[in-house]
């Protein structure tokens, strides 16, 4: 695009400093046909998705940014580790961008990989502010490829991102079309026998949560690279070669799972972190998360790229081909998993804490025990019993085929991935670093964050307090902090640090893997590690795009270090 290098002849002589890659972007109303609708959105350079941007490790990016909208916009370089004021969050970082004015970012690129950038002002992003970032290493890449695409993977959706907040706000289960019905109810019924299926409904009726909240919005069309599925976005390959494709999730709301029918990937990276290759037939890739893959295509046929939302309420389709214009066939939708009662186990567990918290004291006794079951038998044989069972031996009664476990989601979850082949799904505890970036030691301390929330009045916080109430978490240059995620709530948070790399705990020390996003799925308590090696204010939240609007988000000071211009404590 606009890339220009700036080297000059000063590069011949100084070949460590002087080279330098600049962009000019805009911010313009853009339309999006998603082949389903026409819509109104904001992209980059009249596009949405805006341009790849691409940078070499080691040079400084300059990236001149224009706001043509009336509203103010912003930045945020997705992953990316720089100086805290470039990292483009209004009101943390800097002030914003006014319309008509052009911001100058400026930051040293430390870093290789596949990062996204996007909007982090009002609802820009899930209304198609977003693009892709490609670092190539100041070194050679530890694995081999012909060629590589950008899989941007987005949730595009009919309504603006004003119009979805303020509907999830006046009813929470507006977007959530799977519902169970009274048809649903008749044939339960019928298979389970009456009792067990009333029981079933009044207790997620008690919970204000229901076994379909997969996922808060459904409606949308999944997009690749801004193409939906009837458009077809075609990567071109020859047969022999091998495909890296950079997957990034830049969906507002929605995870995927994805996989190409015929094809093994061999997972390299995870968040532009090179990991110890693992092939695998399916991957779920969690909202702000990416995923670098290769595959090795030998015959001369086309193959579906497919990707279905972890609720199963849409997808988003691409081919690789050899030729434009030949397709594969579409598999179909998976059926939408159902939460069970292992989901459920982090907000049971909790509850007595929680009570101020979560606004309904009354839920767990009266809506529970007694008043909706108007039968004191009921109560006592079901609610207890199944309680106690779910909090220790964890939903152990594997009914039938064993499902394969995955130790990042609750024994007995209804969200446990399980590849469409029957083959191997990626885990978290497969992710291993290919190259420590930091020493082991032992983290300074630890900080509890329990991801929390009502869903019914559709509020998410952190330790029960939304974002506008919570102080910063303060942190001091040079520690090592160890977080305690627990989710306390049936929906998945994909939480996600600027500024510093989130250390996951997969059990293997040195080899855990650097990542910006952490999943947390239903009842899991998940742990990172992070070196506090960046001065300055961070945000910190959940990137479901409404669950940080509504509270999930805590602004992070870090104390000390080299560059701290005073005035923060
Ligand atoms: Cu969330």
């Amino acid at each position: 695009m606009n890339k220009q290098l700036v080297a000059g002849l000063f590069f011949c002589l100084l070949p460590a400093v002087a080279i330098g890659a600049q962009y000019d972007i805009t911010v313009d109303k853009v339309q999006i046909d998603t082949g389903d609708f026409v819509e109104e959105g904001i992209g980059y350079n009249g596009a949405s998705p805006g341009p790849t941007l691409r940078f070499k490790e080691g040079e400084v990016a300059t990236i001149n940014v224009t706001n043509n909208l009336d509203e103010m916009t912003s930045v945020h370089w997705h992953g990316l580790i720089l100086p805290f004021e470039q990292d483009g969050v209004p009101g943390i970082s800097f002030p914003g961008i006014k319309p008509g004015e052009t911001f100058t970012y400026e930051f040293p690129i430390a870093q290789a990989g596949t990062y996204w950038f996007h909007s982090h002002s009002g609802f820009q992003e899930p209304n198609g502010a977003y693009g892709a970032i490609v670092i190539e290493p100041e070194d050679r890449e530890p694995f081999r490829y012909d060629r590589d695409y950008v899989v941007q993977l987005t949730d595009k959706h009919p309504h603006s991102g004003d119009r979805i907040m303020r509907n999830l706000k006046t009813s929470a289960d507006y977007y959530n079309r799977h519902q169970q019905t009274v048809g649903d109810f008749i044939g339960e019924a019928a298979e389970q026998g009456f009792f067990a299926t009333l029981k079933d409904r009044l207790m997620w009726g008690g919970m204000r949560m229901m076994k379909a909240d997969v996922e808060d919005v459904q409606g949308f069309t999944g997009l690749i690279n801004g193409k939906g599925p009837a458009q077809n976005w075609t990567g071109l390959f020859k047969p022999g070669e091998r495909v890296r494709l950079r997957f990034i999730n830049s969906s507002a709301m929605t995870y995927f799972d994805v996989r190409i029918p015929g094809l093994e990937m061999t997972v390299v990276q995870a968040d532009g972190n090179n990991v110890q290759p693992v092939t695998v037939d399916e991957f779920r890739i969690g909202v702000a998360e990416t995923y670098d893959v290769i595959v090795r295509i030998k015959d001369e046929k086309a193959y579906t790229i497919f990707a279905e939302s972890m609720g199963r309420s849409g997808y988003a389709r691409g081919t690789l081909a050899p030729e434009e214009g030949m397709e594969a066939q579409v598999p179909e939708l998976r059926e939408a998993p159902l939460l069970t009662m292992a989901d459920m186990a982090g907000h049971m567990d909790h509850q007595g804490m929680d009570h101020e918290a979560m606004g309904h004291p009354a839920m767990n006794h009266e809506a529970m025990d007694h008043a909706a079951m108007g039968q004191r038998e009921v109560a006592d044989e079901g609610m207890n019993h199944e309680m106690a069972g779910m909090d220790h031996a964890g939903m152990g009664h594997s009914s039938g085929n064993a499902l394969p476990t995955d130790p990042f989601y609750a024994s007995g979850s209804g969200l446990s991935p399980v590849a469409a082949n029957g083959g191997k799904f990626l885990s978290y505890s497969d992710l291993k670093a290919q190259h420590p970036l930091y020493e082991e030691r032992d983290p300074t301390r630890e900080i509890e964050l329990r991801l929390t929330g009502n869903m019914e009045r559709y509020e998410w916080s952190i330790n029960g307090i939304k974002y506008e109430h919570a102080d910063p978490i303060v942190l001091q240059y040079g520690e090592r902090v160890r977080f305690k995620f627990v989710n306390e709530t049936m929906m998945t948070h994909p939480m996600h640090l600027h500024g510093m790399w989130s250390i996951l705990d997969v059990g293997e020390g040195k080899w855990n893997p650097l990542k910006h996003v952490i999943s947390v799925a239903p009842a899991t308590t998940v742990y990172m590690e992070t070196e506090v090696d960046a001065p300055g204010e961070w945000a910190f939240h959940c990137h479901l795009s409404y669950h940080a609007a509504a509270g999930m988000f805590r602004k992070i000071v870090v104390e000390g270090g080299p560059e701290q211009r005073g005035g923060n404590s």
